[in-house]
């Protein structure tokens, strides 16, 4: 470290602990300070050649998931996950639109933060993506053949989902715990009464199935806050980790008020014990209203279940499930290392980074090392689990990942750094600056049994003077660092779609020759698919007119339509006819308020809501370039006044006659 940059540190702690900004970063880019000399060899990938590593980005509060490609940097697709998306219609569509389904009604908004990829023996297998929605909490599953999101639930009991989800090692659960404590089950009480009145859960979602994710069961906690997780792996598989904060349980300015203990917990939960627990009859099923919401791939729907009931674990009813270990000063992030001996914490207001160790943990459990209990839950002496303290982190560190050779990268946001250091002897090995205020780090593989450790991904909350700036609001971005030597060194900046909280990166190699590249229009069991030009049509159905469409290079059928009548709704269902990869087609219709456009899959069927309010005759188009005459793929709807008689009529295109068979002329 050089002086100058102490001297800044120092600054930044006077100035305070809790107040962070870009000036507590270097006070210029210099691009040289940790720069590979070839770095731009290391991240070309040259035209037509293909990345490494798929990317899943969180989109924070744009609710969906981006994908980039490393080690370029670009940007390959943005899935829509927990927010509407008018670029291709889902939320907004009739099919997608039962994912954003929730007991409050349909959401079309929310907050993504922790992606959590699939996995099998505690490696990624490349099924699936998880992601959780932070504001009305909800876990969504993408398939990662199609790469689109195909089932949502909501978690009940929950205050805030941020410390989720977190896939087990062979995706028998996901793991979910509430951020901000509740009254459970929600009731009118007064705020000042939280000490006594909230409480907190920690949840376990069956995700191993395609479609039948399902709340297994809920552990009722303290009423504390609690925030990020991660499950056991090798010998610690069956245990799941969350960091506390807010022991204090204060309900107003808890910058101050939350942040006043010395220490607070890091919870270890015993999922293998509540499993026992509730198959022996010791969970209590608990009211609870939540929505389940399935995609189906072959009607090309989204539909939603309600659920009315809860299973809920006290933990005076099942010994041995929760531990509280105690953790320097409100710890952000909680991080098992790939052998899963270590749990390593973010200590954020900590001046060291703590690592207990699992096998203490399990010795002090047996001795019965307990310091006290709260609510019954038995605190473990902070000496007997502490593997090792990793000093001068530098200011406020938050996350952890690991490469393939025992070793941790952690963010830390004050001082905007990485900090590499081992845990041969939990020393500092590196430290590279990030531009600037790093929040998660990501090394693809990194919180799993097999890092790759080749490269880790800086996600920074700001980025002034790293780019051209677009106003009040400048991009958000990610830096890739190689670490595949003793230092670290960064190679490339990238902009990305805000907020990139959270990545992981999977293996190229785990999706690239699995990807679905149509739907078998054969298998389109939508209830009003179109599977040839002839079978198209128009029905009406008191004030609902019906339109059965079909698309392929380069018109629709049909593409004349009247007798429609201003107070009707017309709902086109347009099923794409194309059995090719990469031909969508898309729909818009002039003056459509109540609906975004289609963007239909080829073999898929999606169908847009459309109410016309004046009489006219308004044109329809294909939206998505489909071909040299796209432009000519267009048509009309007639609006005619309410009570006209004007005939229903769509002109369809019947097959020619065939010819007269012999001899019958
Ligand atoms: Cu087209």
């Amino acid at each position: 470290m050089t002086s100058s940059r102490r001297t800044r540190w120092h600054a930044c702690a006077l100035a305070g602990l809790l107040v962070a900004a870009a000036a507590c970063g270097p006070a210029r880019p210099n691009t040289s300070m940790a720069g590979a000399s070839d770095a731009a060899n290391r991240v070309y990938v040259a035209p037509g050649a293909k990345d490494e590593f798929y990317a899943f980005m969180s989109g924070g509060f744009s609710g969906q998931v981006s994908v980039y490609g490393l080690p370029s940097g670009r940007l390959l697709k943005v899935i829509p996950v927990f927010a509407q998306n008018p670029e291709n219609g889902y939320g907004y569509n009739v099919e997608t639109k039962a994912l954003l389904n929730s007991s409050f009604g349909n959401i079309p908004w929310d907050d993504t933060h922790h992606p959590s990829l699939s996995q099998t023996d505690g490696a990624h297998d490349g099924r699936w993506l998880f992601i959780n929605a932070n504001n009305t909490p909800r876990f969504a599953r993408i398939d990662l053949a199609t790469f689109e999101t195909v089932e949502t639930i909501e978690v009940p009991n929950t205050g805030g989902n941020h410390g989720a989800p977190f896939v087990t090692e062979n995706s028998e659960y996901l793991i979910g715990a509430t951020r901000f404590s509740v009254p459970i089950p929600q009731a009118d009480v007064a705020i000042s009464d939280r000490a006594s009145k909230f409480k907190g859960t920690i949840s376990f979602v069956k995700a191993n199935e395609a479609g039948k994710m399902d709340i297994a069961f809920q552990l009722l906690v303290p009423g504390i806050d609690y925030d990020l997780g991660r499950p056991g792996k090798g010998p610690s598989h069956g245990w799941a980790f969350f960091t506390s904060y807010n022991t204090e349980q204060a309900f107003t300015k808890l910058e101050v008020n939350a942040s006043k203990n010395d220490y607070d917990y890091i919870a270890a939960v015993n999922w293998k014990a509540l499993e026992a627990c509730a198959a022996g009859g010791k969970a209590r099923s608990w009211p609870a209203r939540y929505a389940h919401n399935v995609m189906s791939h072959t009607t090309h729907q989204a539909t939603t279940e309600f659920k009315t009931a809860v299973n809920v674990i006290d933990p005076k009813d099942c010994a041995g499930s929760i531990y509280y270990l105690p953790t320097p000063k409100s710890p952000h992030g909680v991080d098992i290392d790939p052998t899963g001996e270590y749990i390593v914490g973010g200590g954020k207001l900590a001046t060291v980074i703590p690592v207990h160790s699992f096998s203490k943990m399990m010795k002090a459990i047996e001795e019965k090392a307990f310091e006290k209990d709260v609510e019954g839950i038995p605190v473990l002496a902070y000496a007997k689990v502490m593997a090792g303290e990793v000093q001068n982190p530098g200011l406020g560190p938050l996350h952890n990942e690991f490469d393939d050779k025992g070793c941790a990268y952690t963010s830390v946001f004050i001082s905007s750094e990485i900090v590499k250091w081992c845990f041969s002897d939990f020393k500092v090995v590196d430290r590279v600056p990030t531009y600037y205020s790093i929040g998660h780090l990501m090394v693809p593989g990194g919180d799993t049994k097999k890092p790759y450790g080749k490269y880790v991904v800086a996600m920074n909350k700001i980025t002034k003077d790293r780019y051209l700036g677009t106003g009040p609001e400048l991009t958000q971005a990610g830096q890739l660092y190689d670490i595949s030597g003793a230092k670290m060194k960064l190679l490339l900046d990238f902009p990305l779609i805000g907020e990139p909280h959270y990545a992981q990166a999977i293996d190229a190699n785990l999706l690239k020759d699995k990807e679905t590249k149509f739907f078998t229009l054969a298998d389109n069991a939508h209830p009003w698919a179109t599977k040839r030009e002839q079978d198209a049509g128009i029905s009406r159905q008191g004030k609902t007119v019906h339109v059965k469409m079909t698309a392929i290079r380069s018109h629709f059928a049909p593409d004349n339509i009247e007798g429609v009548q201003v107070g009707d709704t017309v709902l086109f269902h347009v099923t794409n006819l194309e059995q090719d990869w990469d031909v969508p087609h898309g729909f818009a219709a002039m003056g459509n308020w109540s609906d975004a456009e289609l963007l239909v899959m080829p073999g898929q069927t999606r169908t847009l809501t459309w109410i016309p309010k004046y009489p006219g005759v308004y044109p329809f188009y294909c939206t998505d370039f489909c071909s040299a005459l796209h432009q000519e793929m267009m048509g009309y709807v007639r609006v005619s006044p309410a009570g006209r008689a004007v005939a229903l009529q769509a002109n369809v295109p019947r097959p020619a006659a065939a010819p007269p068979a012999a001899g019958k002329r």
